[in-house]
């Protein structure tokens, strides 16, 4: 198997101060590696986002012993009508997994004020809301993970009318994210200007938020709620090191 990952950026490489356009994660046989890394080519150029100038596409072989199955999450979409409404249904549904709301508040904040779209992750006390990674603006990445039963759980979603790019790569995204040690909830929502639903996701699902930020918007991004005592250094090598396929197994 092969973990194949992309990451793209206009005005040069991310590390050098480019802007952050997309990036894609996958974990396929050899057979399928050109066709991924051809797909992701195409995706990084032809971005909502603007068209990418520097674009990484790295493949490495992972051994199939090291992969750690993950469950995936349940998935479900409130219904709210605009988004004042969602993002103060972000925050409860953050109280109701364990985050203090003056750490969802924070993290709200955090993603409102952000000055671009972050390619990674901010890592937050879920008690306190201080950052405890030390990652900056590119924040920490999550990577090396897909789905285990591809047509199982596009089935799943298509049965939800809900089968599209962003759904089922922020669900594998999330399910991986939810299994990390210490892990107590997720916020995100995209930085596609045209795409506006966000969730908030934890070991007790994968809650769908429409209408978290306002069309034509360009920032987005994730915010992770862990619990006070984890080990930062030992939660963002799984986040970013740990091979992992996500089942169709619910939690
Ligand atoms: C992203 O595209 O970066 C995030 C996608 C959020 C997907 C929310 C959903 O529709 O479930």
């Amino acid at each position: 198997m092969y973990s194949v990952r992309m990451r793209s950026a206009q005005g040069g490489a991310h590390e050098v101060g480019g802007r952050h356009i997309s990036g894609a994660e996958r974990i396929v046989s050899q057979d399928m590696v050109e066709q991924t890394t051809n797909a992701m080519l195409e995706r990084a150029f032809s971005h909502t986002r603007g068209k990418a100038d520097f674009i990484n596409i790295v493949v490495e072989k992972i051994q199939e012993n090291k992969v750690q199955e993950v469950p995936l999450l349940s998935v479900q979409t409130v219904s709210v009508c605009d988004v004042p409404v969602g993002r103060h249904t972000a925050q409860s549904v953050l109280a109701q997994a364990g985050v203090t709301s003056l750490a969802a508040q924070i993290g709200m904040t955090a993603l409102l004020s952000l000055a671009d779209s972050m390619g990674g992750a901010m890592l937050l006390c879920a008690v306190t809301g201080r950052r405890l990674d030390d990652t900056g603006s590119r924040g920490v990445r999550v990577s090396r993970m897909d789905i285990a039963d591809e047509q199982g759980v596009t089935a799943l979603l298509a049965d939800r009318g809900i089968n599209n790019t962003h759904v089922r790569e922020a669900l594998v995204l999330a399910s991986k994210v939810a299994a990390a040690p210490g892990m107590v909830a997720e916020l995100c929502w995209s930085d596609d200007p045209e795409y506006t639903t966000g969730y908030v996701a934890s070991p007790a699902g994968y809650v769908r938020i429409p209408h978290c930020k306002p069309l034509g918007s360009l920032l987005g991004g994730r915010v992770f709620f862990v619990k006070p005592d984890v080990d930062i250094d030992i939660v963002k090598d799984y986040l970013s090191h740990q091979p992992v396929l996500v089942g169709l197994t619910y939690r």
